[in-house]
């Protein structure tokens, strides 16, 4: 199709500064060269291991991008403890993702929350990955297809059109995350049309062409092909599999 392929990385809250050097070096040794015309690549970091792992990617000239995996959605000033866009843009970053499932779920991010920090990112010249997903609870009352559309309209309100090329949306089914067990093909496929209508109504019909539609929620590299076979599926969103090359890189192997 005409999107490109995505395949990110999600290390959540692991990899000390030499623990993520030596994955990034093994991912390097073990992957083939490619082409960012073919398929992409982004490690979504701890904030400390970003410009470590940069380092690495590009003395290997390896074309991984970085991104963060959270940030504030203030300029600067006075609040203890936080990162700003244009710090993680500084240390190397070319995405930001927003709204992770964990980040909702344990940091009390609201929609609105959500909606502060894409607009951050992107006046920032970020790249946006935004999480979405439904909990069980509302997947057994059939009420995903509106609680996903809530959370789109939400986070990407008052977004320019012309910033869709720079937004991807990652759907991450909280029933699937962290299980082993990744969501069936056939249902991450009809959540992707859904999510693919609700960004044409959103960006309008040239713009919500362009943002890429992600599946996360325990991919692996046996999974990861009949997922990004599904039509509205252009890439996988990976937590537990990218902490290993041995098992990330099989696992980009397996999906280009
Ligand atoms: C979902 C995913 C990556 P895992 O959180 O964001 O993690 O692949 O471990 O389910």
């Amino acid at each position: 199709g005409m999107r490109v392929p995505l395949i990110a990385a999600n290390w959540k809250m692991n990899k000390t500064i030499p623990e993520a050097v030596v994955l990034a070096q093994d991912i390097c040794n073990n992957l083939d060269r490619f082409d960012t015309s073919d398929f992409e690549l982004v490690v979504f970091a701890p904030a400390l291991d970003i410009k470590p792992v940069k380092t690495v990617f590009e003395f290997e000239k390896m074309p991984i991008e970085l991104g963060a995996q959270n940030f504030y959605y203030e300029q600067s000033g006075a609040f203890t403890g936080e990162i700003s866009p244009a710090m993680i843009q500084s240390a190397g970053c070319s995405w930001a993702l927003v709204g992770h499932s964990e980040r909702r779920e344990l940091f009390g991010e609201t929609n609105d929350i959500v909606h502060r920090k894409v607009l951050a990112a992107l006046e920032h010249q970020l790249n946006v990955m935004l999480c979405v997903g439904e909990s069980a609870y509302v997947r057994d009352s059939h009420e995903e297809l509106s609680f996903v559309e809530q959370q789109l309209k939400a986070a990407f309100a008052q977004v320019d059109a012309s910033c869709a090329c720079h937004c991807a949306v990652a759907y991450e089914p909280l029933w699937a995350i962290g299980t082993g067990v990744s969501a069936p093909p056939e249902s991450a496929e009809r959540m992707g049309a859904h999510i693919r209508s609700v960004l044409l109504d959103i960006f309008g019909m040239k713009d919500g062409e362009q943002p890429r539609i992600l599946y996360g929620g325990s991919v692996t590299p046996g999974s990861v092909a009949n997922l990004m076979n599904m039509p509205h599926i252009d890439g996988v969103l990976v937590g537990k599999a990218s902490l290993e090359a041995r098992s990330f890189v099989p696992l980009v192997q397996a999906a280009v």
